[in-house]
C-alpha cells in the first residue's frame, strides 16, 4: 500500500515528503526527482520567486541505499530558498513575534478567511503559507518517485496544456493531437507553456503580458495522459474503489483546480450514446482494443486499457496586484485585499503536478492490485497479470 504526507510551510526552511510502500529495489537518484521539480518550475507567467530565487532541488534522507529504494519510508526534504528573507517573520519562537507583520486583508478566492475563521488564527500567514501551491514542489517529488516505479512497468505519464483564458489550441483549428509522438512530447517540454501549438502559444504568451500589465491573473485546461495501464485497475464494487473518483479527487487537490474532467468529459453530456460509447473490436494482435476513446480510458470505475485521459480548469490565481474588495479582519472596516507576491498563470506547473497525482493513484491502485515488497516481485506479478488478461 502506498502512503505519503507532505509537511512544510511556503516561506519556512524547507518543504517534506515522507512515502511509504514503494517496493525495494527501485533505482532512485535525487537527479530523477530534481528533473520533475524542474519542470514544475517552468512556465512563462510564473512570478519573481520561481524565475529567481529557487532552484528546487532534493536531499533524500531516508529509504535509499547505494542508489535504490530499501523498504524504508522515503523521506525526501527540499529547502525553500526564500527561507533567508523570512526568517523573523516565519520564526516558531515567541520572542520573535510582531503584530507589525500581520496580514488582516483576506484575498477573495484564496484561503485566508475560511482558514482563520476555522483555525481561529489572527494573521492569515497562518493560513496562507500551507494554502500556497508551494506545496505542490513536496508532491512532484512523491510523483518522480511513483513515475519511476511506473515507468518500470511501462506507463508512461504525460501532460500538456490546452488553454490559457480564452486562448485554446482547439481555436487555431487543431483536432487531432498525435500525443503519443516522441515529437509532440519535445514540442511540449520545450514550450514556454508546455503547449503543443506553437501559434496558440504566443497568443497565450501575449494574454499573460496584458494580465501582468493590468495586475491581473489567468487559469486555463491543462490535460494529463497515462499510456499502457493495463485492463483492471480500480472495481465497480464499491463507490470508493472505482478509478475514476480516485483521480478525480487527487487532480482537483490541486491548488486552483476547479473542475475535472475524464475523456470526454462534460461534452459528452450533450451528445447521444451512439456518437459517445467507443465500439469494441478484436485482433490476435491487440486483443481487445477501441478506435475512440471518449471514456478516457475509464468505464464503471475501472481502467479498460486506453490511455487514461484527464482534462483539469484551473482558475485565475487569487493573488491580485489590483486587488478586488475585501474585509479587515480585525477592523472590519472594506478595504481592498492584501498585495502578495505571485505569480501571473501556473498552468504549465498545475500541469506537472497533474501528471505527479496521477502517477501517485496509479502506482496506488498498482501496488494495491499486484503486491510486492521488491521491485522483482511486483514485476513477477504484473507480467503475470498482463499474461493472463492477454489469454483471456
Ligand atoms: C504562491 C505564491 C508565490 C508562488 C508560489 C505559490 O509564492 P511567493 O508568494 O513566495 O512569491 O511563487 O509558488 C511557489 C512558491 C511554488 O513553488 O510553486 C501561492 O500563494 O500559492
Amino acid at each position: 500500500m502506498l502512503r505519503f504526507t507532505t509537511a512544510g510551510e511556503s516561506h519556512g526552511p524547507a518543504l517534506i515528503a515522507v512515502i511509504e510502500g514503494i517496493p525495494a529495489g527501485l533505482p532512485l537518484a535525487e537527479d530523477d526527482i530534481n528533473r520533475e521539480l524542474l519542470r514544475r518550475q517552468k512556465g512563462y507567467g510564473r512570478g519573481e520567486r520561481m524565475q529567481r530565487i529557487e532552484r528546487d532541488s532534493v536531499k533524500i534522507l531516508s529509504g535509499v541505499r547505494w542508489g535504490e529504494t530499501t523498504s524504508s519510508p522515503i523521506t525526501i526534504m527540499i529547502e525553500n530558498k526564500d527561507w533567508a528573507n523570512w526568517v523573523k517573520i516565519m520564526s516558531i519562537y515567541e520572542a520573535d513575534k510582531d503584530e507589525e507583520f500581520y496580514l488582516l486583508k483576506p484575498r477573495p478566492g484564496h484561503g485566508d478567511l475560511a482558514g482563520v475563521i476555522k483555525y481561529n488564527r489572527r494573521d492569515i500567514r497562518d493560513i496562507l503559507e500551507r494554502a500556497s501551491a508551494r506545496e505542490t514542489a513536496a508532491r512532484v517529488a512523491v510523483g518522480a518517485v511513483c513515475k519511476k516505479m511506473l515507468s518500470a512497468l511501462g506507463i508512461r505519464i504525460i501532460s500538456y496544456v490546452e488553454s490559457i483564458g480564452d486562448k485554446s489550441i482547439f481555436g487555431l483549428g487543431v483536432k487531432e493531437l498525435n500525443y503519443r509522438d516522441e515529437k509532440f512530447y519535445e514540442e511540449v517540454e520545450n514550450s514556454l507553456l508546455r503547449c503543443p501549438c506553437k501559434e496558440a502559444e504566443q497568443e497565450m504568451i501575449n494574454l499573460i503580458d496584458e494580465a501582468r500589465n493590468s495586475g491581473d491573473t489567468l487559469g486555463g485546461v491543462f490535460c494529463v495522459i497515462a499510456c499502457n495501464v493495463p485492463i483492471g485497475l480500480g472495481s465497480h464494487t464499491q463507490w470508493d474503489l472505482r478509478l475514476d473518483g480516485k483521480i478525480a479527487q487527487a487532480i482537483i487537490s490541486i491548488p486552483g483546480i476547479k473542475g475535472v474532467e475524464i475523456g470526454g468529459g462534460f461534452s459528452l453530456a450533450y451528445k447521444r450514446g451512439s456518437a459517445v460509447h467507443d465500439e469494441i473490436f478484436y485482433s490476435r494482435e491487440r486483443g481487445f482494443y477501441r478506435k475512440t476513446n471518449n471514456a478516457g480510458g475509464i468505464e464503471a470505475g475501472i481502467s479498460n486499457g486506453e490511455d487514461i485521459v484527464v482534462r483539469a480548469a484551473m482558475k485565475p490565481i487569487s493573488s491580485l496586484k489590483q486587488p478586488l474588495s475585501s474585509v479587515n479582519i480585525k477592523t472590519k472596516e472594506t478595504t481592498k485585499a492584501e498585495i502578495i507576491r505571485s505569480d501571473v498563470c501556473a498552468v504549465p506547473a498545475a500541469s506537472v503536478i497533474g501528471e505527479a497525482m496521477l502517477a501517485i493513484v496509479l502506482t496506488s491502485e498498482i501496488l494495491y492490485k499486484f503486491g510486492g515488497d521488491s521491485m522483482e516481485e511486483l514485476k513477477r506479478n504484473y507480467k503475470s497479470y498482463v499474461e493472463q488478461i492477454k489469454n483471456f
